[in-house]
């Protein structure tokens, strides 16, 4: 048996495929954890989605941006994105079920060795309340009442944490933390929304979120994805699987018990 993490794949099902031929794939032994983002942006979100639903006992998949985007888009909620490339998946006869699917999966995972997110772990929450949002907004997505909680947690406030805030307030910082973070502030670890961009030309006042200070109780390695410009990087404690496969670059592979790393290139359909 092998575990492989795999990074944003955005619908390029012609990579995600060559990656899987690259790996020797075992679909009887091997176990694949999917940062998240399966979809959008990319050529092929339902083929993307009709692998995966057909593999999801050997996939551990966490929810990205693009892919509760989906669930929002589905559902005619909030801004529509016109450079979105979903339609057909959206069609299908099928989706119904993808979307089931993918509402099943959580925002953080964990086992012995990692912690699983798309765009990492906020460092200034205690792993087990944490661990307690997650579940909690998993069993919003879970309900029948799921539209309307997508409704409810969609925005950028609060975007400074605090564990008094009302358990709403709590989720969405959660939400957002765990799929859209990349930058906070020096002083009070606010999320930033607004810079993008490469690490060497960020504003003084910013630090990456795994630059921060962690809480006591995160202490496994952290799997994410989510940051392109950030590219891929193995450290003591996180792994980052994004290299923008769907701008043209690459989509990554690593082996979680030997480290090896596996790429493919993005190559025109
Ligand atoms: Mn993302």
């Amino acid at each position: 048996m092998a575990r492989y993490a795999i990074g944003d794949i955005q619908g390029c099902y012609k990579q995600f495929i060559q990656l899987l031929n690259l790996i020797d794939f075992n679909p009887g032994k091997d176990v694949l954890y999917l940062v998240g983002d399966l979809v959008n942006r990319g050529p092929k979100s339902l083929e993307v989605i009709k692998w995966i639903y057909k593999n999801q006992d050997r996939v551990i998949n966490v929810l990205g941006n693009h892919d509760i985007y989906l669930l929002a888009r589905y559902n005619h909620l909030g801004k529509i994105d016109n450079g979105d490339t979903l339609a057909d998946l959206i069609r299908d006869k099928n989706i119904l079920k993808y979307i089931d699917w993918l509402r099943s999966a959580p925002l953080v995972f964990h086992d012995n060795d990692y912690i699983m997110a798309h765009a990492g772990i906020y460092p200034q929450i205690s792993f087990n309340e944490l661990l307690q949002l997650n579940h909690a907004i998993s069993s919003h997505l879970k309900s029948p009442e799921y539209p309307h909680f997508i409704e409810q947690i969609f925005g950028n406030k609060p975007n400074v944490w605090n564990s008094d805030h009302s358990s709403l307030k709590k989720m969405k910082f959660a939400l957002n933390a765990c799929t859209r973070m990349r930058f906070l502030d020096r002083v009070d670890y606010s999320l930033d929304f607004k810079y993008k961009g490469e690490l060497g030309n960020m504003p003084e006042h910013l630090m990456p979120w795994f630059q921060a200070p962690f809480h006591k109780t995160i202490n496994k390695k952290i799997i994410f994805g989510h940051w392109a410009a950030l590219g891929f990087f193995h450290e003591q404690r996180y792994i980052s699987l994004d290299t923008g496969c769907v701008w043209g670059r690459k989509l990554t592979a690593l082996n979680l018990d030997t480290f090896q790393l596996h790429q493919v290139a993005y190559s025109a359909e």
